[in-house]
């Protein structure tokens, strides 16, 4: 095997965000662009020398073109075997899955999760460790230390490697496995849950589904478990083929980009559940007849209820939340006595807390959930989570949701979002907010008092690393909340995200719509950090 080194220059524009590199593909066919963050990955661990990597993609656009220059560059810089899903294909959990199975080093995973893709659109990279889960912190800063000072990445020289036929090939000594993509994860989805009940559910018609998969990749993993395995009707998992542009579509499933399922569930003739899941795979949305379920209200009522999984049954050691996720898990933990984590955003940040068993089950209110089944969230792992519980339960979606709430009360929330604002603009509405800090406890709206305001700061309890500035709390003596920070997963511009939350004990206004309960703490919103009066827009882009 011939390897080469290459000599190159650092780009400036490499720093990994909430989750690994996020560029319009544009950036990425840059020279040498990819392959300096590859070689930047690889210096940046240790003692990989003949291990395991896994490498697989959502299948967006320069998926394929990427695998083929990471597997070159692999065999170069010494790992001994490399396993890759079929086509190039493994969502996201899947390949955390396969990381895991098959005791790798680590895995790179080829994805911008549910930004759009395409030529003009966007792509992106991450690297995962043994756990299976995004790297953490540490080595992602170390890997961008190294993109500002490489000079030069190594490459085998082999012909392209054929991601379409399972099998195993040897190219100077590197073992080349292409593996299916699905049945490994397919296989750990019938460990966790009751798929006995779930086919007689759906067999005898008392649940009837819909999941689209927004023409991305839980397609294939949709199609193969829900319908194929549990019998759900064909044509029940929609937008159900893969493509490089997901069809022209935003792979975000929430109630702005999944329009299709919402018609269908607040529908005449709405199916007993409905779900979407996202570019790569990983978030999901889970809706009933006429209801949508916020992700914040979905990990709560998870937690609440998951001793009725059979995975899940002997109980579970704690979960935790990002922080601007809404307090309603909280509440659970409070009442179950179990221990609540408040993380930053991000997925990474759940890794340690799963690996010191610390805690079975997360989530996060940007439409993801997971448990220590794999170290990413996983969307068809929710969905699956939903489905044996309305089996188990008897019961409808909004049944089990007004349930809770009236258990525990119901935290109305949700998000606004300001997309492609000027990044000058934006950090000038973050320096405004961080000034107002010291002078506003005490201050008071209406009913609305405010009893702290910080930014918030995580000291992680299992290895003491502190990660700080993520993101502006402001606290009301009610219990009400409003966060404020910029999106670290964007390519354009800076997206600054305002979450809202007011706690409701009283049933009789449990079904208001929450952009109305939600109205006082939307002006208050406004007046603390001007974003409207500093950028001239009238509403924001993106409510979820
Ligand atoms: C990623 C992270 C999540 C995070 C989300 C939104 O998800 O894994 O932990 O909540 O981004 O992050 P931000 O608010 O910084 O845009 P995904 O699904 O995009 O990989």
């Amino acid at each position: 095997m011939t390897t080469t080194i290459t000599k190159t220059t650092p780009y400036d524009d490499q720093k990994p965000g909430t989750s690994g590199l996020r560029k319009k593909v544009k950036v990425f066919q840059q020279p040498k662009y990819l392959e300096n963050f590859v070689q930047s990955i690889f210096d940046s661990l240790e003692d990989f020398q003949g291990q395991t990597l896994v490498i697989g993609g959502d299948g967006r656009y320069f998926n394929r073109k990427a695998i083929q220059i990471i597997i070159k560059m692999a065999a170069a810089n010494g790992f001994g075997e490399l396993i890759i899903g079929q086509g190039g294909l493994l969502s996201t959990p899947a390949a955390s899955n396969i990381i895991r199975k098959y005791n790798a080093f680590g895995g790179i995973v080829l994805s911008a999760s549910h930004n759009p893709g395409g030529p003009e659109e966007d792509f992106g990279i991450k690297y995962n460790v043994g756990n299976g889960g995004p790297a953490p912190e540490k080595l992602t800063d170390k890997l961008y230390e190294n993109t500002k000072t490489i000079t030069g990445y190594k490459k085998s020289r082999f012909g392209d490697i054929d991601l379409d036929v399972i099998g195993e090939v040897e190219k100077g000594g590197v073992k080349i496995r292409i593996i299916d993509s699905v049945a490994d994860y397919a296989e750990l989805m019938a460990k966790i849950f009751d798929f006995e009940l779930l086919k007689q559910s759906i067999h005898n018609g008392f649940i009837t589904l819909r999941f689209d998969a927004m023409h991305a990749i839980t397609g294939p993993y949709a199609k193969h478990i829900l319908e194929d395995t549990l019998g759900a009707a064909q044509g029940s998992v929609f937008n159900a083929v893969p493509l490089e542009d997901f069809g022209g579509g935003h792979p975000d499933p929430n109630m702005a980009h999944a329009h299709e399922l919402c018609e269908i569930m607040f529908g005449a003739d709405a199916p007993t559940f409905g779900a979407a899941s996202d570019g790569d795979g990983d978030r999901n949305m889970v809706m009933g007849a006429n209801i949508f379920v916020t992700p914040s209200d979905s990990l709560a009522i998870m937690a609440a209820n998951a001793k009725l999984i059979p995975a899940y049954a002997k109980g579970i050691s704690g979960v935790a939340r990002s922080m601007p996720t809404s307090q309603a898990v909280d509440r659970v933990a409070d009442k179950l006595s179990l221990p609540c984590y408040e993380t930053p955003t991000g997925w990474k940040f759940f890794g340690n807390l799963r690996d010191a068993d610390k805690i079975t089950i997360c989530g996060e209110e940007s439409f993801g959930s997971g448990s220590n089944h794999v170290r990413e969230k996983d969307g068809l792992w929710a969905v699956l989570f939903w489905l044996n519980l309305i089996a188990r339960k008897r019961e409808s979606v909004a049944d089990i949701v007004h349930e809770h709430w009236q258990k525990y009360g119901r935290d109305i929330y949700c998000r606004h979002d300001y997309e492609a604002v000027d990044s000058d603009i934006a950090n000038g509405i973050v320096e405004h907010l961080r000034s107002q800090l010291n002078s506003l406890p005490g201050k008071s709206w209406g009913n609305y008092e405010v009893k702290f305001a910080d930014e918030f700061s995580y000291t992680d309890p299992v290895d003491g690393s502190v990660s700080s500035n993520q993101g502006i709390r402001v606290g009301f003596v009610n219990g009400s909340r409003i966060v404020f920070r910029l999106s670290g997963t964007g390519t354009v511009g800076a997206t600054l995200r305002i979450y809202l939350e007011r706690y409701e004990r009283d049933v009789s206004k449990h079904d208001q719509d929450a952009q109305v309960a939600l109205a006082e703490l939307i002006t208050i919103a406004e007046q603390l950090c001007e974003v409207k009066k500093r950028t001239g827009r009238t509403e924001p882009d993106v409510i979820t």
